[in-house]
């Protein structure tokens, strides 16, 4: 008999729209559920509320065919997904509110042999927790439904492509509930399943952001040592590189989005005397936007002494990181914000994105002629081939000047 599971998603956001209309695209009918009727309304009427390549055409088919249907309550299915977010509360402590909300409002609809997977960041131990209180208010359902935890791994802009094929690390309260969450993900992800616990399931996303926010703090703190030690960052870190066992990663503007610059804290506050350079890698990583704001402002400075007036500055590129349209934690917009906010003449450039509420967008080959500095800030091709009058200073965060470099 071929397994079909009906699905329920919590959560309609960056995660768990496109996994429901992949999932949806199996044949499987998934109901989501999300808390705000605006998006269930547009979900419905197969359109989207993020911006994501390829997810609106994959949503309005499934909506279509009717396998994806979005509803503010759940329902009652085979398997549950909880991929709700979990921001931070005060002093960077995780805030799960949404996921204690999310199990509470699917208990009424679980029943015998129910597969209850939560893909959302959590804190180490958090599953264990959750499954203590669903037992203690429907006690009947005690082994007798599996219980997993499977993080997200994929990466904006990627996100369908990653979902299916990335290998994903499944961890469940026991055997049983590892194998059934790998029977279930068998069903969509291509990549490779790899069981374990739970704790070690929730460790492992964590640490994997963690990595990653550490590796670029080192590239970070290595360019605010070259700058004083006047060496070019990007030819060292691509020399340095040439060792077969050194990868350093590309400095920038600090680090944004919705997962690196956030799941650090998830450890640091469960592990706060263990977790020094963790910590410590976040500090630099967030010095190093403020870093580049007294950057350009002791440029400015120079220019006023030399000039006797006020340079315009091309802020060039805010979402946070290349070649996307997502500005959520954007170290880059935070920046151009601040400067504008000085009363600095800023020219703000986001070829990726139509308007702001609060920043007027200008045309980068506007920007460009029209600056007296331009300051890279986003490494988006766009900007690469951009022929820039040699008269005017150039402030390249983003390694964006390198790309001629001679990579032989
Ligand atoms: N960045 C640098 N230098 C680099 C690489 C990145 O400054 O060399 C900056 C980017 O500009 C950006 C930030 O780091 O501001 C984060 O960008 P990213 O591309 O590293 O990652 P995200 O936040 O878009 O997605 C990450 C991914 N995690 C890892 O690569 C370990 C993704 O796989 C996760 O699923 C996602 O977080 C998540 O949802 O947790």
């Amino acid at each position: 008999m071929i397994y079909k599971p009906r699905v329920v998603i919590m959560g309609l956001g960056y995660i768990g729209l496109p996994t429901a209309a992949l999932i949806a695209s199996k044949g499987i009918v998934v109901r989501g559920v999300d808390v705000n009727p605006d998006v269930v309304k547009t979900v419905n009427e197969g359109k989207i509320h993020i911006t994501e390549p390829d997810l609106e055409g994959l949503v309005k088919y499934n909506v279509e065919k009717g396998y994806l249907r979005a509803d503010t309550k759940p329902t009652e299915a085979d398997v549950f997904i909880i991929a709700v977010p979990t921001p931070f509360k005060e002093r960077y402590k995780p805030d799960i509110s949404y996921v204690e909300s999310a199990v509470n409002m699917i208990l009424p609809y679980l029943k015998v042999g129910n597969l209850i997977v939560i893909e959302s960041t959590i804190p180490v131990g958090t599953t264990e927790e959750l499954a203590k209180i669903l037992f203690t208010r429907r006690d009947e359902l005690k082994d007798k439904v599996y219980i997993a935890y499977c993080p997200e791994r994929v990466l904006p802009g990627r996100i369908l492509y990653e979902i299916e094929h990335n290998d994903r690390v499944i961890g469940g309260l026991d055997d049983k509930s590892t194998d059934k969450a790998k029977e279930f993900y068998a069903l969509f992800v291509k990549g490779r399943l790899y069981g374990t616990d739970t704790k070690t399931a929730e460790m492992c996303k964590l640490v994997e952001n963690a990595y990653r926010d550490v590796n670029i703090a080192f590239a970070n703190e290595l360019s605010m040592i070259c700058d004083e030690a006047k060496i070019n960052v990007w030819e060292l870190i691509e020399l340095a590189n040439k060792h077969p066992r050194v990868n350093i990663l590309s400095p920038g503007v600090g680090v944004g989005g919705h997962c690196i610059a956030v799941d650090p804290w998830f450890i640091i506050s469960s592990f706060k005397e263990k977790a020094k350079l963790i910590e410590m890698a976040r500090k630099v990583n967030r010095d190093k936007t403020e870093w580049v704001v007294n950057k350009i402002k002791e440029e400015i400075e120079k220019f006023k002494r030399k000039q006797k007036r006020e340079p315009v500055i091309a802020c060039m590129g805010l979402t946070y990181k290349p070649d996307i349209d997502d500005l959520r934690e954007s170290p880059a917009l935070k920046i151009t914000y601040q400067l504008m906010q000085e009363g600095f003449r800023i020219l703000a450039v986001e070829p990726h994105i139509d308007g702001l509420e609060k920043i007027k967008l200008v045309d980068y080959r506007k920007a460009i002629e029209k600056a007296d500095i331009i300051v890279f800030m986003v490494k988006h091709r766009k900007f690469m081939d951009l022929k820039v009058d040699s008269q005017k200073l150039v402030i390249d965060f983003c390694g964006i000047l390198e790309n001629g470099r001679d990579k032989n």
